[in-house]
């Protein structure tokens, strides 16, 4: 395991793939180390048919142009990105493979529980090998979004016109889930529509507003703005750590004042002395008193 770990800091594409596998399956990973610097970590998801690897096709190459390495999570097994049409997990950029594209196919969608608890491990792993930007695919059916808005800095959802899809992410409430939406298929007919609904669905006051973009994979359209976007949104994983942080700190702050009031109280002496004493080592004793603060 060493020696993998070792690999996946040099660039090892096996030492990558195989502790990916691990990670996948929920075994513990030895301590990776930190990352160089955190990768940006975009979910794209919506219901199946919306063309949700026909634009991570598309993303990769945006990516790639702005020289940025890129892992893609296909929670999708029939995600044309993992299969047939790409070799091995290498994409074919005109001429050779693509050392800057990684492609991981997952069996089951990302709101299963299993791969979703999964998720953050594996994006580790990518970060730690060096990618810039971690793109996970995976089909959207209300649940599926909340488990993934969790690991994700950006949630990206799609949806395009003409299907009602629209009214049923409305009525799921997932709409105010997502970074970014995306009316996709923005070639078709009815895309101007669907758009003036969702930004309507949206427009609620003294809620942030959310970016809604029309897009299409197969023109081209939006991609640049769609990109822009993206890469402008907060990182969500960053601004929950800080915000754990602080959190801590307020707990802390918390416990200290119970701690002021509880002084006198007779089991909390007792605790006192028990470790003072010896008969409680540190880490039981100060367990010990957060249980009894805890409680208060
Ligand atoms: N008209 C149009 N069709 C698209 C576009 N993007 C994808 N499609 C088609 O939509 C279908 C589903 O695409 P796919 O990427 O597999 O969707 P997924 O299930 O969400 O991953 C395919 O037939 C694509 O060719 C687009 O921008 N415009
Ligand atoms: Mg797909």
């Amino acid at each position: 395991l060493e020696a993998l770990v070792e690999g996946l800091h040099a660039g090892d594409r096996h030492a990558l793939s195989r502790l990916l596998s691990l990670a996948a399956r929920g075994d513990s990973l030895p301590s990776l180390g930190a990352p160089e610097h955190s990768a940006r970590v975009v979910a794209l998801t919506g219901a199946g048919g919306v063309g949700k690897s026909t634009l991570a096709g598309k993303l990769i190459q945006h990516i790639r142009v702005h020289n940025l390495q890129v892992a893609v999570l296909a929670c999708d097994p029939q995600s044309p990105l993992s299969g047939g049409a790409l070799l091995g997990d290498r994409i074919r950029m005109p001429g050779q493979p693509d050392d800057g594209v990684f492609i991981r196919s997952l069996a089951a969608p990302a709101g299963g529980g299993a791969i979703a608890a999964h998720l953050p491990a594996m994006i580790r792993v990518l970060e730690c090998y060096g990618f810039d930007v971690v793109l996970i695919e995976t089909v959207g059916a209300g649940q599926g979004e909340t488990a993934v808005h969790e690991v994700a800095d950006v949630l990206v959802l799609l949806l395009q016109s003409e299907t009602g899809d629209d009214l049923q992410w409305e009525k799921a409430g997932v709409l105010e889930l997502a970074d970014v939406i995306v009316v996709h298929k923005a070639d078709l007919p009815g895309s101007e529509q669907t758009l003036a609904q969702v930004r309507a669905a949206l427009d609620i006051p003294g809620v942030k507003s959310i970016p809604v973009i029309a897009v299409s994979a197969r023109t081209g359209m939006g991609m640049e703005t769609l990109w822009k976007t993206i890469s402008e949104c907060p990182r969500r994983r960053a601004a929950g750590l800080a915000a754990g942080h602080e959190l801590l700190q307020m707990a802390q702050e918390v416990l200290a004042r119970r701690f002021a009031s509880a002084a006198i109280q007779a089991s909390l002496r007792l605790l006192v002395d028990n470790w003072r004493q010896g008969k409680l080592g540190d880490e039981a004793a100060a367990t010990g008193l957060l249980r009894m603060l805890a409680k208060m």
